[in-house]
């Protein structure tokens, strides 16, 4: 079994209804297991700006899939969802990047391995952190933790635990 970490982001409505959507779909693949998942964050957007708050969250899957195997399930699955690519970094549905995949570290075939924008992302490293605070980066071995620690008090209050309305 292989075990990854997957974020999951949307920030067009009903983003609620598209995160929900998205778990039950992964869970319905024959080959996934959700292991364990964070609670929701409304976080600000980064990277493009001009756009709509996010929810985030971050899950723990198992899988008998192959990584590239996995990618093609989470594309399919934002596919379901109506995911649009229209501007690189922009609003969509539903965004699944593949975080982790055991102690790989790779990038082929569009695929990168840990997912390249990690190490400085708070909606990615809070979630992370909360499900799995011993998680460590494969070969240099840092700690999610330490990440965390050098992202700025500011872009860290700009994730925040989602309430529903
Ligand atoms: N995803 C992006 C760009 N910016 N900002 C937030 N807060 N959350 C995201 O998931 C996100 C983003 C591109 O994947
Ligand atoms: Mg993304
Ligand atoms: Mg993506």
């Amino acid at each position: 079994m292989n075990v990854a970490y997957i974020s999951l982001g949307s920030n067009i409505e009903p983003r609620e209804q598209y995160m929900e959507d998205a778990l039950k779909k992964l869970e319905a693949h024959k080959d996934i297991t959700i292991v364990t998942k964070s609670t929701i964050y409304e976080t600000a957007p980064v990277d493009y700006l001009e756009q709509d708050q996010f929810l985030n969250m971050v899950i723990e899957v198992e899988t008998s899939l192959k990584n590239i195997e996995l990618l093609h399930a989470c594309q399919q699955i934002e596919n379901e969802l109506g995911r649009e690519r229209t501007i690189d970094k922009g609003p969509r549905t539903m965004d699944l990047d593949i975080l982790l995949f055991n102690c790989e570290n790779r990038e082929i075939e569009g695929l990168r391995i840990p997912h390249p924008r990690l190490h400085e992302r708070a909606f990615i490293l809070i979630p992370l952190f909360e499900i799995a605070p011993e998680l460590a980066l494969p070969t240099s071995g840092v700690l999610i933790e330490d990440l965390l620690h050098k992202i700025s008090e500011k872009e860290k209050a700009s994730v925040v635990k989602w309430e529903k309305a």
